[in-house]
């Protein structure tokens, strides 16, 4: 041990990479600090470790899954293949390529239980508070173990925070909502689209969420699917009995109004609109403001707080790549507390970096170029730590092909299988078309 004590918050895939990045480190006879990961649910794995429950969990905390039954990968998993850890390793053999979250769930426990990190974690322990104080040069965390429930606090030389940004919701209100003849709700409580079957849903949004919550509910027997737009529309060949409309202006009774003036009949309305970055647990003075973006507010190299280099944070960014990319975070992390890596002292350095990847997201809109662009930020870190390289652009051209495959038949693109760039090899192709698969299980899946 370095005398060191690291404080980790949250064992999602984030802080789950931060685990197997320090335990890396000590299998190769390093001496590492001591670390503490804080995790307020009674497992690991984040969004993946699926709860029925919404609204507050079981001890009173706000329930952090935003993941529902039936869930499938909404990428490829060649674009997330972890470089130290490939799906044949885990599985014994190649699979299909858009897993259910049964599967991605096991396959992200089945590295850090080979890892043997289960130690390193308190879990039930929600963080409350974090101050860090000048003089020390210490934070102080405060937690609350609600398996004793007992409120403590320890002081750590860092803190990672790792406590994920898609589980708060953005709740936006219209004319109208609080007179809704129908069930509301946030797609943050969405959990089995069966209640849906036989209903007029109205799916608000046009990313990701509203995008497979619709695809769900149609799969499962929607009578039919509406969605709004407030920027562009998804534009996707929809199935029939799926409509896309422009913003929807207010709700009377049953009726939802649109802004062109038409209007529907709804049984429920679904808010696919977003999540926050929210952090109730930090003071102002280390707390992230950002957009949801690649190029994350007041982070150098995405990840080391401006203005304080001795608090991180992993995975704030928006999204294409995750898995690999908190990989490469926690490595790069890791070897900045380790002391292989040098962060700049100059402040005015480190903004200047955090410009610098603003202006260049800002340069072009293009999906590839983003896609291309998060690549090129995972090759950046990968080339500073002794993570495993790999072939980042192989993994990119599978989300360039995801994307024609989505073009094409947005309820079929789960039917498309790609080349694993670990290993080499080729996806199966999955035993049953996506839209015929209503059995999610693991043992399901792995039929092939
Ligand atoms: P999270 O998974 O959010 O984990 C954060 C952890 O921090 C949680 O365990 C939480 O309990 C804990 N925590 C939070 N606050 C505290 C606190 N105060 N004290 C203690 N612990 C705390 N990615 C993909 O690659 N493929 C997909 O198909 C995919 N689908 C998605 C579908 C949905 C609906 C959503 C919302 C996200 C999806 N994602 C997908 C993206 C997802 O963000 C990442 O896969 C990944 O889960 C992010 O990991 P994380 O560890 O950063 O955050
Ligand atoms: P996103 O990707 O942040 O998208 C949010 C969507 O909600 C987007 O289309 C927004 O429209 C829309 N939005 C936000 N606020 C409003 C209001 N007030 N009115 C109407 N529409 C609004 O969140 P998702 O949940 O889809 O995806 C998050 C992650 O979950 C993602 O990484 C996936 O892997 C799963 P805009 O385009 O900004 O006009």
């Amino acid at each position: 041990m370095t005398g060191k004590r690291i404080a980790i918050i949250g064992a999602g895939p984030s802080g789950l990479a931060q685990l197997r990045a320090f335990q890396s480190a000590a299998a190769k006879g390093e001496e590492i600090p001591e670390i503490v990961c804080f995790e307020k649910q009674d497992n690991w794995g984040g969004l993946w470790n699926y709860t029925w429950r919404t609204g507050l969990d079981e001890n009173g905390e706000p329930v952090h899954c935003s993941m529902y039954r039936y869930l499938w990968s909404n990428g490829p998993k060649e674009g997330l293949e972890f470089a130290d850890y490939s799906f044949e390793e885990h599985f014994g053999k190649q699979i299909a390529s858009y897993p259910p979250r049964a599967v991605l769930f096991d396959y992200i426990e089945g590295r850090v239980k080979k890892a043997g990190v289960r130690d390193w974690v308190r879990f039930n322990t929600a963080v409350r508070w974090v101050e860090f104080d000048e003089d020390s040069g210490l934070f102080t965390v405060t937690v609350h173990d609600h398996a004793k429930d007992h409120v403590y606090s320890e002081t750590f030389d860092h803190v990672i925070v790792a406590s994920g940004h898609f589980s708060v919701p953005n709740v936006p209100h219209y004319p109208g909502f609080e007179s809704f003849n129908g069930r509301l709700l946030h797609a943050h409580d969405f959990r089995d689209a069966r209640e849906f079957s036989g209903k007029d849903i109205l799916v608000m949004g046009s990313s990701y969420s509203a995008e497979d919550i619709g695809s769900q509910c149609w799969k499962y027997g929607a009578k039919s699917i509406t969605s709004c737009y407030r920027s562009a529309p998804m534009g996707f060949h929809w199935p029939d009995n799926w409509e896309e409309k422009p913003a929807l202006e207010r709700v009377e009774g049953n009726t939802a109004y649109f802004i062109d003036g038409t209007s529907k009949h709804v049984d429920a309305i679904i808010l696919c609109t977003g999540y926050k970055h929210f952090f109730n647990f930090l003071p102002d003075d280390l707390r992230l403001k950002t957009a949801n973006r690649l190029a994350t507010a007041d982070l150098y190299k995405g990840v080391v707080w401006v203005h304080n280099p001795k608090l991180f944070y992993l995975g704030m960014q928006d999204q294409w790549f995750t898995f690999n990319m908190f990989d490469a975070q926690a490595w790069w992390v890791r070897d900045a507390i380790m002391g292989k890596i040098e962060i700049p002292a100059d402040k005015e350095t480190l903004l200047e970096d955090v410009r610098e990847r603003e202006t260049r997201e800002e340069a072009d809109p293009d999906t590839k170029y983003a896609i291309t662009y998060q690549g090129d930020y995972i090759k950046e870190l990968v080339a500073e730590t002794d993570y495993p390289s790999f072939d980042i652009d192989g993994a990119s051209e599978a989300f360039f092909e995801w994307k024609k495959h989505k073009a094409k038949d947005i309820m079929a693109f789960r039917d498309n299988c790609y080349r694993s760039v670990i290993t080499g090899s080729m996806a199966p192709v999955h035993h049953t078309p996506w839209k015929d698969a209503l059995d999610d299980s693991m043992e399901s899946y792995l039929q092939n």
